[in-house]
């Protein structure tokens, strides 16, 4: 690995930093500074990365540009080669969609004795989910309750979550984990057998379930390996492009285009479910982004042509820490877990300049704030950066932990030659997650009769800030009661 001068003295001084703990002692914001910070520099607030949407459900609102010009841009489907009475799929429910909430979804159609076809862009599990790293929260632990849950997850919303949809998220929590357990997910256990949880930004307790480092990983592979299981037929490489309802405005299918033949296919479902997740991959004002290559906004672009509203579709997630160095994974998650088990952020002064489980928004806005208006970030050649001192998770919980827990994080930086159990490594907020997304009710359905969406493409539940671990769970909790509805709702269309 090649330091620059600045940076070898940077990292000296973050060394010098280590005798401090993780305490209520760290800077914390009050509220007012909390405000202040989001305002001027989160990066939603640039208002030049905005447009104005001039038709559809949602006219009048502000949405990133680039999500503009898709939401009313003209549709992807060339109508002149399709011929919608020539029908190649007949279903009772189309799941579009093959991460996480798809996946769900389709498991629980199929379970309720419905003929399942899912569609997906590239192969199934190709999707954020197998990327997710951190964990999934549900508050199953005695000293927790869904009350605390839910009380953590509107105050880091701002409160703007809907509250029957966030009331549905948390109550179904623990029986989310029990059932990905049934299906053969490893969670991280203590030796008693009990499961391991941690704090993540903006929690109160410790409700953070992890399979080491690579929780989205071991979810999806049990999920694909579920899907296969339950007899669900999965077409690959066949996103949908456009829906098709019947003349009286019900959900009636979709058109696939096949990115093997280049040709399209008409799919009839007596009900949809959509579920294609976020817009990281839009890059929204040139972001790296942590996210799939495949989350283009194909769901929400769909849904809103269709006449479905959206909601908070202009608040956008940055992760704090994306890998800032080096380039080849520039934009790469570096999982909160490790904020959560000690380590801290700290600037070229080797000051630890804020409590680093403060929620997500206020600690990206803080590290944008260090780097540009009060010139303490460090060049990491694509742009400024901050410290994450990451040998601190070791130096607090005793050597072998990061081994332990963060295995696949030390893989990934070892490609490059940095061992992050000894070299703290440069971070900047990266693109992570699409906060609002289409209008769904708890039931997961949308204003369309037999649409339902679940997954990163609806709104609503995380307000307009999610917090670590939520999103994991939103795909298991929605993507299972949109696959019963669908079914309930296709025996009886
Ligand atoms: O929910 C997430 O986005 C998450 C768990 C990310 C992470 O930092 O690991």
């Amino acid at each position: 690995m090649i330091y620059t001068e600045e940076m070898r003295a940077s990292q000296a001084r973050v060394e010098a930093t280590r005798n401090i703990r993780l305490s209520e002692e760290l800077p914390r914001f009050t509220a007012e500074e909390k405000g202040e910070l989001l305002r001027q520099y989160h990066p939603d607030y640039h208002e030049e990365g905005f447009a104005v949407l001039t038709a559809g459900p949602n006219k009048g609102d502000k949405v990133p540009k680039e999500l503009a010009a898709l939401l009313q841009g003209k549709s992807r489907m060339d109508t002149a080669d399709v011929d919608l009475d020539h029908i190649q799929f007949e279903t009772d429910v189309l799941v579009i969609g093959g991460g996480g909430a798809g996946a769900a979804a389709a498991i629980e159609a199929a379970r309720h004795g419905a003929r399942v076809l899912m569609a997906t862009k590239l192969r199934l599990g190709d999707a954020n989910t197998g990327m997710a790293e951190g964990g999934i929260q549900a508050a199953d632990k005695e000293n927790d309750s869904p009350a605390a849950h839910y009380l953590d997850a509107i105050g880091g919303g701002h409160y703007k979550n809907k509250p029957e949809l966030l009331a549905e998220l948390v109550l179904h929590g623990p029986e989310a984990i029990h059932w990905l357990s049934s299906l053969g997910v490893l969670f991280d256990k203590d030796s008693d057998g009990s499961m391991v949880t941690t704090h993540g930004g903006g929690t109160s307790r410790k409700r953070m379930h992890a399979c080491g480092d690579y929780t989205g990983a071991e979810i999806m592979r049990v999920l694909r390996d579920e899907v296969r299981n339950a007899g669900v037929d999965v077409v690959e490489y066949s996103p949908a492009v456009e829906l098709l309802l019947d003349g009286e405005g019900q959900a009636a299918g979709a058109v696939l285009y096949d990115f093997d033949t280049h040709e399209y296919h008409v799919v009839r479902a007596k009900s949809v479910i959509i579920a294609t997740g976020g817009a990281g991959r839009l890059h929204y004002q040139g972001f790296p982004t942590s996210n799939h290559y495949g989350s283009t906004a194909d769901g929400l672009v769909m849904a809103y042509r269709a006449g479905v509203p959206l909601i908070y579709a202009d608040a956008i997630q940055y992760h704090p820490t994306g890998a800032a160095y080096p380039p080849q994974i520039y934009g790469a998650l570096v999982t909160e877990k490790v904020r959560s088990l000690g380590a801290m952020l700290v600037n070229k002064n080797g000051e630890a300049f804020l409590h680093p489980l403060e929620t997500r928004d206020v600690v990206a806005a803080a590290i944008i704030r260090e780097c540009q208006e009060r010139d303490k970030g460090i060049y990491a050649l694509h742009g400024p950066a901050v410290w994450l001192d990451t040998p601190m998770v070791d130096l607090i919980n005793g050597e072998g932990t990061m081994e332990k827990r963060l295995p696949a994080m030390i893989h990934m930086y070892e490609k490059f030659g940095i061992d992050i159990r000894k070299q703290p490594i440069l971070v900047y907020p990266t693109l992570h997650y699409q906060n609002g997304g289409i209008c769904i009710g708890a039931k997961s359905e949308t204003k369309i009769p037999g649409l339902y969406a679940a997954g990163e493409d609806v709104g609503g539940i995380h307000g307009t800030n999610r917090l670590m671990g939520n999103s994991l769970l939103d795909i298991i909790v929605f993507g299972r009661i949109a696959g019963m509805e669908a079914a309930s709702y296709s025996q009886t269309a």
